[in-house]
């Protein structure tokens, strides 16, 4: 996926079918002078519904069209014949897209599975015929239902990652170097901040004929959740994660303050962010030789509680990468 076509956010309109006209019309038959009516209803306007496509992955379609019509339906006519109903329209999502109304910013549904689908708006229901107005003092009613109008509608379609790890980390940590180690995946890399503005995804194949799913997301720093650097806006995209992997490069001034700066901005945009599982990984340890290694080994056990998963990597020599792999795998299935 390059980044360009990566599209997490956008806003559409939407509009249901017409129903349509209820049919004014007299029976006219041979040797019968004033038929009774026949008039029929009109049919029901198509509805817009949502429905979920595994196949998709972003919401790049929505950046070419942005409106949306279903069909109207059809008017009544004579002998009682109804209208067609209007063509629903179907708008296929990638699973994880929440549907919300743009005005209220309430959201209406979540897609979430393969099979989900929603009716985001009816279509107009169809004007009755004049059939349905005959009384004992009006038999020929020339009067039918004109079709309830379709309805409008602005809608933002927000995208949720589904990957199964998440990258935490400062820009230039190495998330993208390592996502590129570890998948086929080919983000963008350089030695400054903010390369990466977009997620990446890519998938981590085992040996063992398992894989799971990993995103690269841009980089966070103190002060995200005020705006500062990217802001935290594309956070939402590891909500959904099982498992976080904080990334801190070895050569940070101090690890465990930035491991906490991390956890902190984490904690201001969704504090149940703080009750995932998570693995510590120190990256850029190509940059110690075994001596200074084995000390910071030691010094990282001490600081850091024993609880916490934590191992040190690096992209460029592939130091601690199989260790890792294993590692989230485990997490990822509870046996860890
Ligand atoms: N020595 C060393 N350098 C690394 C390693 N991994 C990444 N780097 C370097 O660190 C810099 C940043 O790497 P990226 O992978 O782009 O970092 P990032 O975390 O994705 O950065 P943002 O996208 O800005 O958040 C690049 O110059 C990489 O070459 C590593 O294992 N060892
Ligand atoms: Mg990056």
């Amino acid at each position: 996926m390059t980044e360009g076509n990566f599209v997490d956010f956008v806003k559409i309109t939407i509009n249901s079918g017409n129903g349509g006209k209820g049919s004014v019309h007299l029976r006219r038959e041979k040797f019968i002078s004033k038929g009774g009516p026949d008039g029929g209803d009109g049919g029901r306007g198509g509805n817009v519904v949502f429905r979920a496509n595994p196949d998709l992955w972003t919401l790049y379609p929505f950046k070419f069209q942005k409106f949306f019509r279903a069909g109207h339906g059809g008017d009544g006519s004579k002998n009682i014949s109804s209208g067609k109903n209007g063509k629903d329209l179907y708008i296929d999502v990638p699973i994880g897209t929440i549907i919300k109304n743009s005005n209220t910013d309430k959201m209406i549904f979540e897609i979430s599975e393969k099979n989900n689908q929603e009716i985001v708006l009816k279509g107009g229901i169809g004007g009755r015929g004049n059939t349905h107005f005959k009384s004992s003092t009006r038999q020929t009613p020339r009067y039918a239902q004109p079709g309830k109008k379709g309805i409008q509608m602005q809608i933002t379609l927000e995208l949720k990652l589904l990957a199964d790890v998440g990258f935490v980390g400062f820009p230039n940590a190495g998330k993208s170097t390592l996502l590129s180690k570890i998948t086929s995946a080919k983000p963008k890399i350089a030695d400054y901040e903010f390369t990466t503005l977009k997620p990446n995804l890519g998938i981590v194949d085992l040996d063992n004929h398992h894989s799971f799913v990993v995103a690269d997301i841009p980089g966070i720093i103190e002060g995200a959740s005020d705006g500062k650097g990217l802001g935290h806006y594309f956070l939402r995209h590891i909500e959904r994660n099982s498992v976080l992997l904080y990334l801190i490069p070895i050569d940070s001034k101090d690890l465990k303050v930035e491991f906490e700066i991390l956890q902190k901005e984490l904690v201001k945009f969704n504090p149940e962010l703080i009750d995932k599982q998570f693995i510590v990984a120190f990256t850029k340890c190509d940059l110690l030789d075994q001596e200074l290694f084995d000390e910071y080994f030691i010094d990282i056990n001490k600081k850091f509680d024993h609880k916490i998963n934590k191992v040190m990597i690096s992209s460029f020599s592939k130091i601690g990468i199989r260790e890792l792999k294993d590692l989230l795998w485990k997490k990822l299935n509870n046996t860890y």
